[in-house]
């Protein structure tokens, strides 16, 4: 399955190499025909160095990324890049690390990604968070000014997220009221999904180019639907039956939960299709609304989440119960999509007992 490599990271065999780029290549809703450019490119011994930085955050989505169960999304990430410096994984503290962040600068400047995780304070010459007694401020400015690209990767790194709520005493914002002059992607969520971290990766290195973007700078082929788009308790909404409680029949035959204040109508993202680790899990399958992670300002916009959203109980700008019917026939695209990460994921699956047995 996999083996230790001359760098001491695990790297996969061929075999599950091909596995999980046939999974990349699904999740970015790519044909099957593009599985072999993707591995062209991603297994290219030229893997680019990558500065993965850590500011305001609760470090979700490192472990987000780490503890995916399915098969090796994470040693397929860290196959893919040269992981030059990541205060979560690597060995070096103190002074040995911010020696590799200056060296790591250094010898790849213009040519290395720069990922961000967690926000960025801004208030009083951005004091609050500090690494090695410096500014995250000054730290992110000096390391994505000799980038050639920047992901924030979570929706604090991409909006703020917690740390930018109201009342935001450390003035908190995401990458983007901070770098204007680098090609940014937005990968939020809180945490994101492991999928979409890969799949934005896999495609800058694929294409050589970011993927396409919507206004919010997040790639569209993770977050150009809703969640209410393909979420499997559509039926339900359609069909106005909705929990009126958590621990009621209704909750407990599945209902939708728009009265529990779900936020899956005006909130966009894949996660009823692409789902989380190797259950299949997501909230609002668990029972829960969605409490809308991937937009900016949630903690403020979308709350209180267990109540509809102020003055709105179809928002503004949605229409969602007079279009159901449109949206239900536009959405089979995507879901189309569900089904091959899915099929992917299936036999992947099944692929990986039949080696355990044979290794
Ligand atoms: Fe934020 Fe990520 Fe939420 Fe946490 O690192 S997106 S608080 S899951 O961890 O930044
Ligand atoms: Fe699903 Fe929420 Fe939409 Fe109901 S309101 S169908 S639970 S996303
Ligand atoms: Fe977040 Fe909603 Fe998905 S809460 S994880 S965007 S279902």
């Amino acid at each position: 399955m996999k083996f230790l490599g001359k760098n001491g990271l695990w790297r996969l065999k061929r075999r599950d190499f091909l596995k999980a780029c046939t999974i990349a290549t699904a999740a970015m809703g790519f044909p099957v025909e593009m599985v072999d450019k993707v591995a062209a490119a991603v297994s290219s011994p030229q893997r680019p160095p990558v500065i993965w930085l850590h500011f305001m955050e609760c470090t979700g989505c490192t472990e987000a990324l780490l503890r995916a169960s399915h098969p090796d999304v994470a040693h397929l990430i860290l196959d893919l890049i040269s992981l030059e410096y990541h205060e979560t994984l690597m060995a070096a503290a103190g002074k040995q690390a911010e020696e590799a962040l200056r060296t790591s600068i250094e010898k790849h400047k213009g040519k290395y990604i720069c990922v961000v995780e967690g926000a960025i304070s801004t208030r009083d010459g951005g004091i609050y968070c500090q690494i090695g007694g410096r500014p995250a401020l000054e730290i992110l400015k000096e390391v994505a000014s000799h980038a050639f690209a920047v992901v924030a990767v979570g929706t604090c790194a991409a909006f703020g997220g917690i740390q930018a709520a109201a009342p935001n005493p450390t003035g908190a914002v995401g990458v983007r009221d901070i770098i204007y002059d680098k090609p940014l992607v937005n990968v939020p969520g809180c945490p994101p999904n492991p999928y979409n971290i890969l799949g934005t990766l896999v495609y800058l290195l694929t294409f050589g180019h970011l993927p396409e973007l919507d206004s919010l700078r997040r790639p569209k082929f993770a977050y150009g639907r809703r969640i209410h788009d393909h979420c499997e308790r559509r039926p339900h909404f359609d069909e106005g039956r909705f929990v009126e409680q958590f621990g009621d029949e209704a909750h407990r035959k599945g209902y939708c939960l728009y009265k529990m204040g779900c936020k899956g109508p005006v909130t966009y993202a894949n996660c009823p299709v692409v789902r989380f680790c190797d259950v299949g899990a997501w909230p609002v399958g668990a029972g829960h609304g969605c409490i809308g992670c991937t937009e900016p300002d949630f903690w403020d916009n979308m709350t209180p989440f267990y109540e509809h959203l102020p003055g709105a109980d179809i928002p503004a700008g949605h229409g969602i119960i007079r279009q159901a019917d449109k949206i239900g026939k536009t959405a089979l695209g995507l879901a189309a999509t569900g089904v091959a990460v899915h099929a992917a994921l299936g036999a992947a699956k099944k692929a990986t007992k039949k080696d355990s047995k044979e290794d």
